[in-house]
């Protein structure tokens, strides 16, 4: 029997989702090291893994809660050693989401993941950086560094990791822009990295958090009050509060929402009862991104057609959140408006 309660997507809004011109701003650059590369790192560090094939280690991928992924994700992240297996890894991603149209991405990367195995700051730094300014400069692809601080550690590791970083600001201050905070969320509130927030705002940068992926709407209404973030890093579970909803609504606050992720993770379980389409309705700034796409099998375009296809987006639906994306962003009035006169072109025109 056929469980699917949706039909298939036709070609054309196949095409049609595949050709959006997209910003993209939840992705975690050690989310997109697929076992390939992974694989082809560790032989080239000489690191054993636990796993002898490719195939292993992508069947054990089968996660059950944040934390389960987690486990495997920092795993992964020990076969990054050099600055070259930064650059491959970032520029294996840049292809993937140049390839679904992606024009602009906002990169989140965990420093502390990194410094607590010896690997220097400025190693991490510029790896990834040499891969953004080559796009940049290759293909007109723009992109934002978002360092962010991991909330299962202390603040003051965090204070420690911004200190670390603080010397090479200036060198990449095309790129840096913008703080975040992700990894374990239950037990670990915003008013955990109060000061460090207030700290990072007061030196000039942009503050994300991740909020309201497993941890309740209470740490999302905290990350706006306590950390006075800009965006919301997944945020589904405000809809647990409707007056919070309201004040999303009437913020414009952008939620980076991550369907597959939120799937994989079993933060909902069917896509079908995903709340983006909800949300986008309500008139809530929802965005779609791919957060781990290595981990959560799909880029960009695999995350936009999976929301089109269970929750049956029209086409408008489909800019708009292409639109929330490109007003969600870092980027300057002028890249915005840019950006924005190709995607109303495109939609024009298909
Ligand atoms: C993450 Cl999906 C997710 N949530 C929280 N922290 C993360 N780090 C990488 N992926
Ligand atoms: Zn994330």
């Amino acid at each position: 029997m056929n469980m699917s309660a949706t039909a298939p997507l036709s070609d054309a809004m196949r095409s049609f989702i595949e050709g959006l011109p997209k910003t993209e701003l939840h992705l975690h650059i050690e989310g997109t090291l697929e076992p390939e590369l992974l694989f082809a790192l560790a032989q080239r560090n000489n690191i054993e893994l636990p796993y002898d094939t490719v195939e292993s280690l992508r069947a054990a991928y089968a996660f059950t809660d944040l934390q389960s992924f987690l486990d495997l994700y920092y795993a992964g992240a020990n076969v990054l050693r050099t600055e070259q297996d930064f650059y491959d890894m970032t520029a294996a991603y840049i292809a993937q989401a140049r390839a679904d149209q992606v024009r602009h991405a906002e990169i989140f990367f965990d420093p502390q993941t990194h410094t607590e195995r010896g690997i220097p700051m400025a190693t991490v730094f510029a790896g990834i950086a040499r891969a953004l300014r080559q796009a940049r400069d290759e293909h007109g692809f723009s992109s934002v560094m978002i360092m962010s601080f991991l909330r299962h550690m202390s603040e003051a590791e965090a204070f420690i990791t911004l200190e670390q970083a603080l010397p090479l600001r200036e060198q990449y201050a095309d790129l840096w822009s913008a703080i975040g905070l992700d990894s374990s969320e239950r037990g670990n509130p915003p008013e955990k990295f109060q000061r460090v927030f207030a700290r990072c705002r007061e030196l000039g940068f942009r503050v994300v958090a991740h909020a309201g992926e497993e941890g309740p709407a209470a740490y999302v209404s905290d990350a706006l009050d306590l950390l006075q973030v800009e965006r919301i890093d997944h945020g589904v579970r405000s809809e647990e509060d409707p007056a919070l909803i309201e004040r999303l609504i009437k913020l414009r606050m952008p939620l980076t929402v991550c369907p597959l992720s939120n799937l994989k993770l079993c933060v909902v379980d069917d896509m079908r009862q995903h709340n983006l389409a909800r949300l986008l309705r309500a008139g809530v700034a929802v965005t779609v991104n791919s957060d781990d796409p290595a981990y959560f099998g799909g880029y960009m375009n695999a995350n936009y057609l999976a929301v089109a296809s269970a929750l049956a987006l029209s086409r408008e639906e489909l800019v708009q959140l292409a639109r929330n994306g490109i007003a969600a962003s870092f980027i300057s009035t002028a890249e915005k408006e840019r950006l924005s006169i190709e995607l109303e072109q495109y939609a024009r025109s298909h």
